[in-house]
């Protein structure tokens, strides 16, 4: 039984919070030089410093102590051994037995998983290189050149997110398209620029019965049809899928399925034959590497003490904002272009994981769990949200990450996005007193009632916590690494609020309801209750339809 007046390092951290609440970050960076050195890690070329945060050896003590109160080190074991942690599914949770690299093996209900995760990756690797290099061509021999997933959620934001990352690693002749949302604009818009002779759709789907990707998946069917005949379909659609029954109804052969497994979650998937996609654009052995960066992860987070180890204590120092200081928000902004979508990927992760509200003993929890997640790629936000981040009333964690070397590395363009990131975090830390802004305005000229008038407004509260996280480069590797660690981190969180975060009844509602309506707007005369709010909107659309 958890809850947090039951919990002893909850209490703690309750009357720490007391008498920390008022510190400033500066004024702790100013009585310890090492304040930096104490509070980073490093793993392999990936430094994390949370030197940024409203935390001292003290708070960091009792988070520790909360997630040994938690039985975290027994939790890890368990979702790594294959126990069934997702309780509500009855579900192992093995995303990382994708990507386990040592030649051990791992057991869901007394059978080693590992044998048929290697042969998935086998026919991955067989089937991505046999496109890449044309040995598998379209229907009229053609080489496949525009390849199109279809998917959403988990089978979209992954492989879309990763291919962008990867994006300078693509073959030169690949293109990549993604289809996901029901809106026909997502179809229109990608089979307007590709050719039916050299494009391969992919059809994404855990479950094989999603309305979203079914509905886009007969609708480029249709296309590819209508131009090359039915018997072109097989040299053009593969599906990924654990529902074989289903996928082979859709028209497409067992050869051309590749599998996943039930314990894999969708916003977990990346690491699957999922991946499909990336690995056709980025090749194999750079695929491989992803996996190879989310394995060192993996063990850096399943060897390493909680005091060094990177997602526990990111973890941790969320649940002391979220819990403790109350605050509800989270952003994740990364300085790399190519890594624009990532917060969009982060977000169902964290979001779709952690926002839970009944904890694992089937009761209402009565603290926050998940926070809200956003974010997008700097140096662009900084010129929209940051300053809500800067001087507004609400306090948002910020993860700053930056790779040290651009791939594209054009004149001064990346040291002055590198200048950026780090005056950011330094600004948001620091912020500007009242006298600094005097003095500045002082010094530009400024009379003092123009200096009276403005100080305020000119000024910076500071104390906004920042984490930054640099890697040397984005590639393969370091994106698995960084990818491992969100997992992991938000692993953490969902054990310290004791709720299920492999679940996700949450999305089912609405979609159930749509499927009520659906009806009601082609037409027919159903008599389904809704408020009047809704029984309006669908009279209002039905007539402007007409
Ligand atoms: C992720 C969710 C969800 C899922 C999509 C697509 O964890 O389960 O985002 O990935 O609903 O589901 P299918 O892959 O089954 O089409």
């Amino acid at each position: 039984m958890f809850g947090k007046s039951k919990n002893k390092a909850w209490k703690q951290l309750e009357s720490i919070y007391k008498h920390f609440a008022g510190t400033q970050m500066k004024d702790m960076f100013a009585a310890d030089p090492k304040r930096a050195e104490k509070y980073s890690e490093q793993l392999e070329s990936m430094l994390i410093d949370y030197s940024k945060n409203l935390i001292n050896s003290e708070v960091m003590a009792a988070l520790f102590n909360l997630a040994r109160e938690r039985g975290l080190k027994e939790k890890i074991a368990d979702m790594f051994a294959g126990k069934k942690i997702n309780t509500t599914e009855n579900r192992a949770v093995l995303h990382t037995a994708l990507r386990n690299r040592a030649d051990t093996p791992i057991y869901v209900d007394g059978r080693d998983v590992m044998p048929q995760i290697d042969a998935a990756l086998d026919k991955i690797r067989d089937f991505s290189e046999a496109v890449r290099l044309g040995r598998f061509t379209g229907y009229t021999g053609k080489k496949l050149t525009n390849i199109v997933n279809i998917g959403i959620g988990g089978s979209d934001l992954g492989p879309f997110m990763a291919c962008e990352a990867l994006r300078h690693y693509w073959a030169k002749d690949i293109n990549c398209y993604f289809i996901s949302n029901i809106d026909g604009t997502g179809c229109a818009e990608v089979l307007n620029k590709i050719d039916p002779e050299t494009t391969l759709f992919i059809i994404a789907s855990k479950t094989f019965t999603t309305i979203e990707t079914l509905t886009n998946a007969r609708t480029c069917r249709k296309w590819l049809v209508d131009a090359l005949g039915e018997h072109a379909v097989a040299k053009h659609f593969i599906a990924l899928s654990t529902n074989k029954e289903e996928v082979e109804k859709f028209g497409i052969n067992s050869d051309n399925m590749f599998a996943f497994w039930d314990f894999v979650g969708g916003r977990y998937s990346i690491w699957s034959s999922i991946g499909m996609i990336i690995a056709i654009a980025i090749g194999y052995k750079n695929f491989e590497r992803m996996l190879d960066g989310a394995y060192a992860m993996d063990k850096h987070f399943t060897e390493t003490e909680f005091e060094h180890n990177i997602p526990v204590i990111l973890a941790l120092i969320g649940v002391w904002y979220n819990n403790f200081y109350g605050i509800h928000r989270y952003c994740v902004i990364p300085y790399d272009q190519y890594l624009r979508y990532f917060p969009a990927y982060l977000q169902q992760m964290d979001m779709e994981s952690n926002g839970k509200s009944i904890s694992l003993d089937n009761k209402y929890v009565d603290y926050s769990t998940g926070p809200v997640l956003f974010g997008g790629a700097g140096t662009d936000v900084q010129h929209s949200f940051f300053q809500l981040l800067h001087q507004g009333t609400e306090i948002v964690p910020t993860d700053l990450i930056v790779p040290a070397i651009s791939h594209n590395e054009i004149g001064a363009h990346h040291q002055i996005l590198l200048a950026n990131v780090l005056a950011q975090g330094e600004a948001l830390m620091h912020g500007k007193t009242e006298d600094e802004t005097i003095a500045e305005l002082e010094a530009a000229g400024k009379s003092s009632t123009e200096i009276n008038r403005l100080k305020k407004y000119k000024s910076f509260s500071g104390n906004r916590p920042t984490n930054t996280i640099v890697l040397r480069k984005i590639d393969p590797y370091s994106l698995g690494m960084l990818i491992a660690m969100y997992e992991h981190k938000v692993f953490v969180q969902g054990v310290i609020w004791n709720i299920n975060s492999f679940d996700q009844f949450g999305v089912e509602l609405g979609k159930k309801m749509a499927l009520n309506i659906l009806p009601e707007l082609q037409g027919m005369n159903r008599n389904t209750q809704h408020d009047c709010s809704t029984s309006a909107l669908i009279s209002y659309i039905k007539k402007i339809r007409k």
